[in-house]
């Protein structure tokens, strides 16, 4: 392979890159000064400067000012729109052909294919991270980066993922030519000229290139003044390198590269090298009417809730639950044993629709200000709304829809006002129920990790796993209905094992392993590790367990074992609640349907998991992986038929 596009570590690179800086000097630097960046940074922009051939650059401070300045420039060309009912909100639609994440597009590269993926089956497709040789992302890379921010600015965004300065935190600088990903990467990452010393202290950061892939002058028609390429599409991630390169979508996930891009898939690489764990968990802490303390963190599939969760209101009187993080969580054992967790993003980017003062009060209040709305709808009053809201706005409110329709909220019948992946970016800050210590730089000390899904069938209610192997294949196992990427449309039924399918860095059958071998570390303080499933249907398509603010009811169940109370007996999935242990005053459910286990279903389910996990993770699988469905089976044999 001729000289990769990322690498700028040779001889050469370093006579040429004295060459560069005064080169530099004929690219208007727009704003900030290039000469006092760290010099491995310099030697990072200079490298890409010389591939990407940016108009001017433009170096982030994160200021408010620096904010306002970008809002007014993006107003100007009709990009960001105010919503003039509140404070500091705007609104902004893309091209309707870049609304989500690509996982089809994205890419893991290494030189060992086996580091990324595992060995799949001969004649399977694999679904836990696609793979691509450093040649052949270097041809897709020189088919698309050499000149691609020609005319535009280059974004020079320094950002800390978790706390500046915390020891479980980690350093980014992204390079964009997309404003809209400044402003919101802004809200969702610490983006500040300090990070400048902290490189300077430590050196490494992970390097994020992206563009919307559309030099000027653009070829083709830009809608809604959202330069896109959705065919040329491609999100890299070189694990190794601790770098990220991503081309043609400016949209959430793809563009904003601090989160499942680093945040997940890079971070999970560097987890397992460092010994941490990286996940696509929300951390909570839950407060019990005694004033006892306890913080969870709880991995859903994407569009599961994890939000909702996450910032649940409590139905029980006396309880308080307080938020760390939605989305993603960074988690590892200090030297007392004791897991501790922190979120390393600083905001929230959720899924607007469905999303209201029933549902989610709290992230309806952390919305009203300094906030980005993606593709949602618009009141002729200077009001968002999105699918969810009907019951909660004027229904003769006028509203244009994210295409530009203009119907009334009575009027909109099954007309979509809001994109289904439409998103709401706020600062977390601003949140009602923000845990005090949500930034603390020693993290929270994780008392549960709980797995859950959205499948209609089978799986009960709330249950425990017998240990933490047992938990780790219970996580592995993991199904569930919804996923926010733009492949999937459907409600199929998926495998998301940890809740992690789209978000892997590196081997899963590595991963697997990784987690398994916490274990034989005598000095951990391992959480227990717990199974739910809110989203329970019976014979009758109805739901058994009324969920939202009512999930306190489980989480004091999980909180209460946390506590070694005897709560729990053996079934053969798990330790189920004791007949009576979970307080259901004052709901109308059924024990039975919560909990009953249908045998032929199970048997069926384990045999189906036990295929899957073979034929994705192949020899990767760790044996013990193996060795817990083996057991777990022959219980259910055991059971009498129901
Ligand atoms: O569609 C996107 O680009 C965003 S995906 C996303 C955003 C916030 C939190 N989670 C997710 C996810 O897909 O899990
Ligand atoms: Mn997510």
């Amino acid at each position: 392979m001729a000289m990769p596009l990322w690498n700028e570590h040779d001889e050469s690179y370093k006579e040429i890159h004295e060459i560069i800086v005064p080169h530099l000097g004929h690219i208007p630097i727009g704003k900030g000064d290039f000469h006092r960046l760290p010099r491995d940074v310099r030697h990072f922009i200079g490298h890409w400067v010389d591939i990407l051939n940016p108009r001017t650059i433009y170096i982030c401070d994160g200021s408010d000012d620096e904010a306002h300045e970008i809002i007014s420039k993006l107003e100007e060309r009709g990009t960001l729109h105010k919503l003039r009912k509140y404070e500091n909100n705007y609104i902004c639609r893309t091209d309707p052909k870049d609304v989500a994440r690509v996982e089809s597009k994205t890419y893991i590269s290494t030189e060992d294919q086996y580091m990324s993926v595992p060995h799949v089956k001969e004649g399977t497709k694999g679904i836990l991270g696609q793979w691509e040789s450093p040649e052949v992302l270097n041809k897709d890379l020189e088919e698309r980066m050499p000149g691609c921010m020609t005319g535009r600015t280059m974004y020079v965004i320094p950002f800390s993922m978790g706390p500046v300065g915390s020891p479980l935190s980690k350093i980014g600088i992204e390079l964009t030519d997309s404003s809209y990903v400044v402003l919101s990467m802004r809200i969702m990452t610490r983006v500040t000229s300090e990070i400048w010393n902290v490189i300077r202290d430590h050196h490494e950061f992970v390097k994020c290139v992206h563009s919307v892939g559309c030099p000027r002058p653009v070829k083709w028609k830009v809608i809604n003044h959202w330069p896109c390429n959705p065919e040329k599409t491609l999100i890299a991630h070189l694990p190794d390198k601790r770098m990220v390169i991503s081309y043609g979508s400016g949209y959430g996930g793809n563009s904003l590269l601090g989160k499942k891009c680093f945040a997940l898939r890079i971070a999970g690489r560097i987890a397992y090298d460092e010994g941490w764990m990286a996940e696509h968990m929300l951390i909570m802490s839950v407060t019990n009417p005694q004033g006892v303390e306890k913080f969870i963190a709880a991995a859903f599939p994407s569009a599961c809730g994890k939000t909702n969760m996450a910032m649940l209101e409590p139905s029980l009187p006396g309880w308080k639950v307080q938020v760390v993080g939605d989305d993603i969580a960074w988690m590892r054992f200090d030297k007392n044993g004791v897991l501790r967790g922190i979120n390393p993003e600083r905001g929230f980017f959720g899924v607007a629709p469905g999303t209201n003062y029933k549902t989610n009060p709290n992230a309806m209040k952390t919305l009203l200000r300094n906030s980005i709305m993606t593709n949602i709808a618009e009141g002729d009053d200077g009001s968002f709304f999105w699918e969810g809201m009907e019951k909660e706005v004027d229904p003769d409110l006028m509203l244009t829809s994210w295409l530009g329709e203009r119907f009334t909220v009575k009027e909109k019948g099954d007309r979509k006002a809001a994109h289904p992946n439409s998103r709401f970016c706020c600062p977390a800050e601003q949140c009602p129920i923000i845990h005090p210590k949500w930034e603390d730089p020693e993290g929270v000390p994780i008392s549960a990790l709980i797995f859950g899904g959205r499948r209609p069938e089978g799986i009960p209610v709330v249950m425990e796993s017998f240990d933490w192997k047992h938990g780790v294949m219970l996580g592995a196992s993991l199904k569930s209905e919804a996923t926010a990427a733009a492949e999937f449309k459907g409600k199929v039924i998926m495998h998301d094992p940890m809740a992690m399918r789209p978000f892997m860095g590196y081997n899963f059958g590595k991963y697997l392993q990784h987690w398994l071998d916490f274990e034989d570390k005598p000095d951990l303080k391992l959480p227990k590790i717990f199974h739910v499933k809110w989203f329970r249907l019976d014979e009758q398509g109805k739901f058994v367990w009324p969920g939202f603010g009512e999930n306190i009811r489980a989480i004091d169940w999980m909180l209460r074992r946390c506590d070694g109370e005897d709560i729990a007996e053996p079934s053969p999935i798990g330790l189920l609640p004791k007949k009576g242990s979970l307080n259901l005053d004052g709901i109308n459910t059924d024990w039975n349907k919560m909990f009953n286990l249908p045998k032929d279903y199970l048997l069926g389910d384990i045999e189906e998991t036990r295929k899957f996990l073979q034929e994705q993770t192949g020899t990767d699988l760790p044996k013990e992986i193996l060795n817990q469905l083996s057991k777990q089976e022959e219980r259910i044999k055991t059971m009498s038929t129901k």
